[in-house]
This record gives structure tokens, sequence and C-alpha cells, in this order.
């Protein structure tokens, strides 16, 4: 039985919870998943009783609480070593933790002017020229990661990491808004979306659309 709770939010939308989610799936880890609903009058208090920052996700575990999609992708990495949720190399792992971290801390404006909305498809929103420079910039550090460490694997750095884990909501953002990608970027977005547990995270958020639309 798994000792791990893991609240999330909508499967659409909720593009932080998708994270340890993701990272959680593909190493294969057990998890029970408690869903609450955003964008309802009583969300806020629903999560408080989960998360004391008043935000999902979070996880549970044998009385401890860890928010932040961040802090619980590395707890999780901490606790389950022989997954190797963090590159081995110690040069890899600094670059994975440095986009990472990249991710968690910036983008506003891809944020902003892109939310996830995987089931979406808005090639002329105007959101990604909005967005341009975070674009840009995204780009750059998948074509730095897969031409330096992905020799092994499609992932950034060979095989999947954290740092894809991080970055898995970026790529529904690029097919939700028809960005323009290379050859390789698309690569990359071709094996995150071929994962296993991308796919069962989409089926979700396919449901939830649908039960939404015929109320
Ligand atoms: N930095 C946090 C951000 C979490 C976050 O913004 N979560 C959103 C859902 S995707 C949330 O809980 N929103 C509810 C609210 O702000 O009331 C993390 O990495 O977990």
């Amino acid at each position: 039985m798994s000792t791990y709770t893991l609240v999330i939010g909508n499967m659409n939308w909720s593009s932080w919870s998708l994270r340890p989610w993701l990272g959680m799936k593909v190493a294969g880890i057990p998890f029970h998943s408690e869903l609450v609903r955003l964008r309802q009058a009583d969300s806020k208090a629903r999560i408080l009783k989960f998360s004391p920052s008043g935000k999902i996700p979070a996880l549970l575990h044998h009385g401890l609480t860890i928010w932040d999609s961040l802090a619980i992708l590395e707890y999780i990495a901490e606790r389950h070593p022989e997954d190797q949720l963090w590159p081995l190399d110690e040069k890899a792992r600094a670059i994975a933790r440095s986009v990472a971290a990249e991710m968690h801390s910036g983008f506003a404006s891809l944020r902003q002017n892109c939310p996830m909305d995987i089931m979406g498809r808005i090639p002329d929103s105007t959101g990604p020229e909005a967005a341009k420079d975070d674009i840009a910039r995204i780009l750059e550090i998948w074509d730095e990661c897969r031409t330096r460490f992905g020799k092994e694997g499609p992932f950034l750095f060979g095989k999947f990491s954290t740092a894809d884990a991080m970055y898995a909501p970026v790529v529904t953002r690029f097919t939700t808004y028809g960005v323009k990608v290379d050859a390789g970027a698309q690569a990359y977005m071709d094996a995150i979306w071929s994962l296993p547990a991308m796919r069962e995270w989409q089926e979700g958020a396919k449901a939830e659309v649908e039960s939404a639309t015929t109320g």
C-alpha cells in the first residue's frame, strides 16, 4: 500500500501539480492522488486543509507535509536514490538543478500569457508572441541540455530526470498554443508526450473537460 498522498489540482490546468505527479509516476513510486478542484468558491479553504501555503501540490507522508513542487521532487529523489531522479554525473546534476530552478522561479511571461490548458488547442493566441523571450530561452535550454548531456536517451539529460518533470507543463503549453519549434525541440516534446504517465495525465485532463461540458 502506498504511503504517499499527493494533493493535486485540476489535471487540465495545474501545471505545478503535473511536475511531482509525473516524476513519481515515471519512477514507478506508488502514491494516492487527492484532487482539489481549483477555481471554485471553496478551493482555497479546501487547499488550506492540506497545504499551509494555500497552494498545491502538497505531498503528505507519515505526518509530514511537503508543499511546493520542487521541494516534493527533491524529497522523492532523496528517498528513492535507486530511481536516479537527478543525473548521476555531478556536472550534469548541477546543470539539471540550474534549469529546474530557472523553471521554478522564472518564465512569468509564459505562465501569464500561455496558461496550461492541456486539452485546449489555441494556435491563434497572441500568447506566444507576448512570451517570445521566455520561449526563446526555454528552447535554448532544451538545445543545450540535449546537446551536452542527452546522448543516452531522448530527455534533457538522456534518461528522464526531475528537469524533465519541471519542463513537462511547458511542453503541453507549446502544443496548446502551437509554438513553432525546430526538429530537435519537437523530438524532445514527442518524447515527453510519449511517456505512458503523460498520457495517463492527459486522459485525466480529458475526462475533467468532458465532465465540465456535459455538466
Ligand atoms: N511554487 C509553487 C506554486 C504552486 C501553485 O501556484 N499552485 C497553484 C495551482 S497550479 C495553486 O495552488 N493555486 C491556488 C491558489 O493560488 O489559490 C509550487 O511550485 O508548488
